[in-house]
């Protein structure tokens, strides 16, 4: 379904666009390769994406801006809060903001929990995050559908502030539960106008004493599956719908203050600048030679300038470094690289460099016996020898959850890959096959 900027290779069904009604089965896939056993219901999908499409996106861009602790963040965390009570579901936010929605008493432990984020990166795209959540509820009426008998709690998560787009760390909700963030180092934690997460979460109505690791609520979680929109194109390339994951890379954000001297752009000769904008330009380059090298990705996508006027050269260059290597050892030599360019240039600017690591998350290998239930269960449904087990280089929840919970991820097919932008796209008919396969999954896992 694409956003209205455009669908790539699907019939784009845009808020507007006609979809199957409201109620009619959506008949399984047209890919004989990829039927699965009953056509999944994809009706509730529908209803649910139509009503959560417009929220927070932006009318210039098409790209969504739903923010942590804002406005249309708010609005995604009531959307949640009406699903889970159309369905009889047990409703509670946790001393973290996270929101649960449960079918069954979590409180007799070993719960199955699937769902995502629904917040976005600036700009980002609809599927990155609510395509988890929804595809979420939608496997839950298509199991009640059936009839299937739960024998384990389900859960249903909307994890807060997954993408760190106002505060600058990712996944904030599931690392704070996970004791991976204390209350102290999200109290540090600020956005542009200097409000700190915390400040934020009390004007959203939530106590910021609260805040901090949750390990009762962890315990009782017995696998967390997360659904999510592929980032990158293995599935378009192999042709399936759908594809399990089987690890995440290492990753992190590092944080560059290059300070010079302000001074008059029109007046000031160049030998007697110090500028801070030239070894950030230089270190720009840098990064993509020693990612290049490495096989690794690097990325100075955030910047903010002092005091950012056209003519005044900045006293002050901050650049944001996101990289991500196949390996450790990788990620360290193409950020050590960087890092080490960095200094030579600022010293030859006679520029003041610090640098500064805000965030990281080792390699994430998931639950081997989990991530081979799953594709045992793809396989089973969908009559076929084999479901592609893919890596990726993105960060997710259960990325941080793996560290106490078991879990397992699904990526759907993103035939262009694009994601983090209002083109990223997926087709229904992937869509529902998504649906098709958590329902599958959780089945497997929670109806014994
Ligand atoms: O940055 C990431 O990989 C994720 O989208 N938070
Ligand atoms: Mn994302
Ligand atoms: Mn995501």
């Amino acid at each position: 379904m694409s956003q209205g900027s455009g669908g790539h290779g699907g019939s784009p069904a845009d808020a507007g666009a006609s979809s199957p009604a409201a109620g009619s089965a959506v008949p399984a896939s047209s890919d004989p390769r990829n039927d699965g056993p009953r056509p999944v219901t994809g009706a509730s999908f529908h209803e649910m994406w139509r009503e959560l499409l417009p929220i927070g996106r932006h009318p210039a861009s098409g790209g969504y801006r739903r923010h942590a602790w804002t406005g249309a963040d708010a609005e995604c965390r009531e959307w949640f809060r009406a699903q889970a009570r159309s369905r009889g579901l047990t409703y509670e936010v946790d001393r973290n903001g996270n929101q649960w929605a449960w079918l069954g008493d979590p409180g007799a432990g070993d719960a199955v929990v699937t769902g995502s984020h629904l917040d976005s990166v600036p700009d980002g795209g609809a599927f990155d995050g609510p395509l988890g959540v929804v595809s979420s509820f939608a496997a839950l009426d298509e199991l009640r559908g059936r009839g299937a008998r739960f024998t384990r709690p389900l859960g249903i998560v909307n994890f807060g502030d997954e993408e760190g787009a106002r505060f600058g760390l990712a996944c904030a909700g599931s690392r704070l539960t996970a004791g991976q963030l204390t209350a102290e180092q999200a109290h540090r934690l600020t956005d542009s106008e200097g409000i700190s997460l915390p400040q934020a979460m009390e004007a959203a109505g939530y106590d910021p004493e609260a805040i901090g690791a949750d390990p009762e609520r962890l315990a009782r979680i017995g696998a967390f599956v997360e659904l999510h929109v592929e980032q990158g194109r293995a599935l378009d390339l192999s042709g399936d719908r759908v594809g399990v994951a089987s690890a995440i890379w290492p990753h992190g954000r590092w944080r560059f203050d290059f300070r010079g001297e302000a001074n008059h752009a029109g007046t000031t000769r160049l030998v007697d600048r110090r500028d801070p904008m030239l070894p950030y330009a230089e270190t720009v380059l840098a990064a993509r030679r020693e990612a290049e090298l490495a096989g690794a990705v690097a990325t100075f996508g955030k910047i903010s300038v002092e005091p950012n006027g056209v003519n005044a050269i900045p006293s002050l260059v901050r650049g944001w470094l996101d990289s991500r290597g196949p390996d450790q050892d990788s990620l360290d030599t193409v950020v050590g690289g960087i890092e080490k360019a960095a200094r030579e240039y600022a010293d030859a600017h006679g520029i003041d460099l610090d640098v500064v690591r805000e965030s990281f998350t080792p390699v994430i290998e998931f639950d081997h016996a989990l991530r081979d239930e799953l594709a045992r269960v793809l396989e089973t449904a969908n009559g076929r020898p084999e479901v592609p087990v893919l890596g990726t280089g993105a960060g997710h929840d259960a990325g941080i959850l793996s560290g106490s919970v078991p879990t397992a991820m699904l990526f759907v097919r993103n035939p262009t890959g694009v994601s983090h932008s209002p083109a990223e796209f997926a087709a229904e008919d992937d869509c529902v096959a998504g649906v098709g396969a958590l329902a599958a999954v959780l089945e497997g896992l929670a109806c014994r």
